[in-house]
């Protein structure tokens, strides 16, 4: 018996896609670095499907059909390149190398330009879910070449969650782009996450909700345009009262927010390409905040916040849940005009119809607003930016007043809401007439010649400033 698949890691995750993979009818070989991982999964669960256990690399690449598929699920970094480099002499051309771990997409953009050279596929492939996904059913980012996808494909849909029965796995674009739109998933996460977090902030802080209230109110929440997997977990951690104290767990946690990279991956990666993510970026600054423990506690008897006391309207939890709707679209739409940026950088093809429709299910952001995002790309008028599609545009109109309404409040009350207000913030920008980078292209011109375009005519110009301030037409240098 020769096995259709073989993973080499067999942590929490690794583990589990093997098992998916097995119980799907799929032949599985089975390595680890260290065998002990090996033989207590077999122990466990080798009765989930057809496993073929290998103590060596050697030995996992023997017992495979050809041509060959490996997926890596070992920690991403210097380990993913360990184990390439071990693999590579033992395969043949037209194998496929697949590393599903975390990997940054330039990673992924090396190793698949190397392995190319020895006529091997490298796939990089962004796998969401975390370890129940893996099990039952991830969101999958395919990268690589199509040719790959073609034998690869068929095996990741079969595993992959499913939205109304279609598969959460879709090829996604040449070497390092599943593992790219798989990081600005993350991204989205974390504002998703930091804009839940400062709903529940005002609710408590502002309006003296309490935490198994507020569950209730989250759990009301998932049930319209909100409906999302963060949402309905939010309100079972809310629910939850600590064992030991009977206070609410919340209360016991310790308010600093920890983080492996992958927003900060998105966030570095969006100045990059000089797209404003400002929602995700504020969500990663909050969590590096909220990590800043000692400066905090020191602040805390310093730092004056003179509040003011502010009469909340009757409909302020209703209020908050628009504001959180409305900063949870800019979210979105920043991640997408990050994909629509990387597209032209790399020369991807992303299709944002269908990256939505597998974020649909199966993945830490899937929510039923991903279907509408969904559909407003699927037409062949694809909006230059989400919040411009018809129907967002008009969702965010309606939730407006209620937004300005609650940052102005949290302001007052002096209830930090960075998300929040950065999304309002792009918002404004993106739709006023007129920005002060009027002004600020002036100054450029006054302390560095920089130039400027004018509004009434074609040209590059700059200002005599240290002159008569008369204006000259730049000469074009490049
Ligand atoms: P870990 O990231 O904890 O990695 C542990 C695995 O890496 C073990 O199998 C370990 O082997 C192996 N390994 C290490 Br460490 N160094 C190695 C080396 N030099 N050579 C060979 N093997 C090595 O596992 P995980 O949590 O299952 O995650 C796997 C990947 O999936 C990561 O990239 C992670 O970011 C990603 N991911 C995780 C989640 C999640 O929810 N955990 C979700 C989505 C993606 P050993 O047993 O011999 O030490």
């Amino acid at each position: 018996m020769s096995a259709q698949i073989g993973v080499t890691g067999l942590a929490v995750m690794g583990a589990n896609l093997a098992r998916n993979l097995a119980r799907n009818g799929y032949t599985v070989a089975l390595h680890n670095r260290s065998v002990e991982k090996t033989d207590i999964l077999l122990e466990k669960h080798g009765d989930d499907g057809d496993f073929i256990r290998t103590e060596t690399l050697q030995e996992l690449v023997d017992s495979l059909e050809k041509p060959r598929r490996v997926l890596i699920m070992v920690k991403a970094g210097k380990p993913v390149d360990s184990v390439i480099d071990q693999l590579v002499p033992l395969l043949e051309p037209g194998d496929i190398v697949i590393d599903g771990g975390n990997s940054h997409y330039e990673d992924t953009r090396r190793r698949e330009a190397a392995l190319s050279q020895h006529d091997l596929h490298f796939v990089g492939v962004g796998v969401s879910g975390g370890e129940e996904g893996a099990l039952l059913g991830p969101s999958i980012m395919p990268g690589g070449s199509r040719e790959s996808y073609d034998s690869l494909g068929p095996m990741l849909e079969k595993i992959s969650a499913k939205y109304n029965g279609e598969p959460c796995c879709t090829w996604i674009g040449t070497d390092g782009a599943g593992h790219f739109v798989k990081m600005v998933h993350n991204g989205i996460e974390y504002a998703d996450m930091q804009v839940i977090g400062e709903a529940f902030d005002l609710l408590r802080s502002g309006a003296g909700i309490e935490p198994a209230e507020q569950a209730k109110i989250f759990t009301d929440w998932n049930s319209g345009t909100l409906s999302s997997f963060l949402i309905e977990i939010t309100a079972e951690v809310l629910g939850h009262t600590d064992e030991r104290t009977g206070k609410p767990f919340v209360d016991v946690v310790v308010d600093a927010a920890g983080q492996k990279g992958t927003g900060r991956w998105t966030v570095v990666s969006a100045l990059e390409l000089g797209s404003p993510t400002s929602g995700i970026a504020e969500s990663v600054f909050a969590r590096a905040l909220s990590s800043q423990k000692d400066q905090r506690v020191l602040a805390q008897d310093i730092l004056q916040g003179h509040e003011n006391t502010v009469e909340l309207p009757e409909t302020f939890v209703e209020d908050v849940r628009l504001a959180l709707y409305a900063s949870k679209l800019v979210s979105y739409a920043q991640g997408i005009d990050m994909l629509t940026a990387a597209a032209k950088e790399y020369g991807w093809e992303l299709k944002l119809d269908e990256i939505a429709s597998l974020w649909r299910a199966g993945c830490i952001i899937r929510a039923e607003l991903l279907d509408d995002i969904m559909k407003a790309y699927a037409g062949d008028e694809r909006p230059a930016n989400l919040l411009l599609a018809p129907a967002f545009a008009e969702a965010i109109a309606g939730a407006v007043p209620a937004w300005r309404r609650v940052v102005a409040t949290a302001v007052q009350l002096g209830i930090p809401v960075p998300v929040f207000s950065a999304s309002l913030a792009y918002y404004d920008g993106l739709r006023r007439k007129r920005l002060p980078a009027a002004l600020t292209q002036g100054l450029r011109d006054l302390f560095g010649a920089h130039t400027y375009n004018r509004v009434d005519t074609d040209g590059t110009f700059h200002t005599l400033w240290g002159e008569d301030k008369s204006e000259i037409e730049a000469v074009d240098t490049h």
